[in-house]
C-alpha cells in the first residue's frame, strides 16, 4: 500500500454544466477520499502561476482565459496509489480519446474543456496541493 495525496480540479466547464456532484460521486466511488475542498474563481495571475510549466505552449493564453472564466472546485484527494488512480479515473486529456467510464469521457468536450485536472507525479502533487492549500499536511 502506498497512500498518496493528489490535487484534483473540477474545471469551469464542468462547474458551468452543474456536474460538481456527479464528478465527486465518481471520485468517491473509486475509493478516493476528499481531505480538503474549496470553490474559488482564479485570478489571471493565479491561473498563470498554476500552469507556469505550460507558459511557452501555444495554448497558454487560451488556457488561462478558460480557467478564469468561472469558479472551479479544488480538492486534495487521498488513497492508495492516488495519483495514478485519479489519472486513470480522469481519462485521456482529449475526451474523444478517453475510455467509457472515465470523467472526461462523461463530461469533457475537447482538450481544453476537459472537465478535470489531476496531478501527474508525486512532485507535481506536492507543489499543486501546497499552491491551493498552504499549510495543509501534504503527505
Ligand atoms: P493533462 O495532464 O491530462 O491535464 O494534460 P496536459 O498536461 O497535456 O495539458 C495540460 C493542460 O493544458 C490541460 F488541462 C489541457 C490543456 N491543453 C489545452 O488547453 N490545449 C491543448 O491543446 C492541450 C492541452
Amino acid at each position: 500500500m502506498t497512500i498518496e495525496r493528489t490535487l484534483s480540479i473540477i474545471k469551469p466547464d464542468a462547474v458551468e454544466k452543474n456536474r460538481i456532484g456527479s464528478i465527486i460521486a465518481m471520485i468517491e466511488a473509486r475509493g478516493l477520499v476528499i481531505k480538503a475542498m474549496k470553490m474559488v474563481q482564479l485570478t489571471r495571475l493565479q491561473a498563470q502561476c498554476f500552469y507556469a510549466v505550460h507558459r511557452e505552449r501555444p495554448f497558454f493564453a487560451e488556457l488561462v482565459n478558460f480557467m478564469t472564466r468561472s469558479p472551479i472546485v479544488v480538492m486534495c484527494l487521498e488513497g492508495d496509489n492516488a495519483i495514478l488512480k485519479y489519472r486513470e479515473l480522469m481519462g485521456a486529456t482529449d475526451p474523444k480519446k478517453s475510455t467509457p467510464g472515465t470523467i472526461r469521457h462523461a463530461y469533457g468536450k475537447d482538450v481544453q474543456e476537459n472537465a478535470v485536472h489531476g496531478s501527474d507525479a508525486p512532485e507535481t502533487a506536492l507543489f499543486e496541493i501546497a499552491y491551493f492549500f498552504p499549510g495543509f499536511k501534504l503527505v
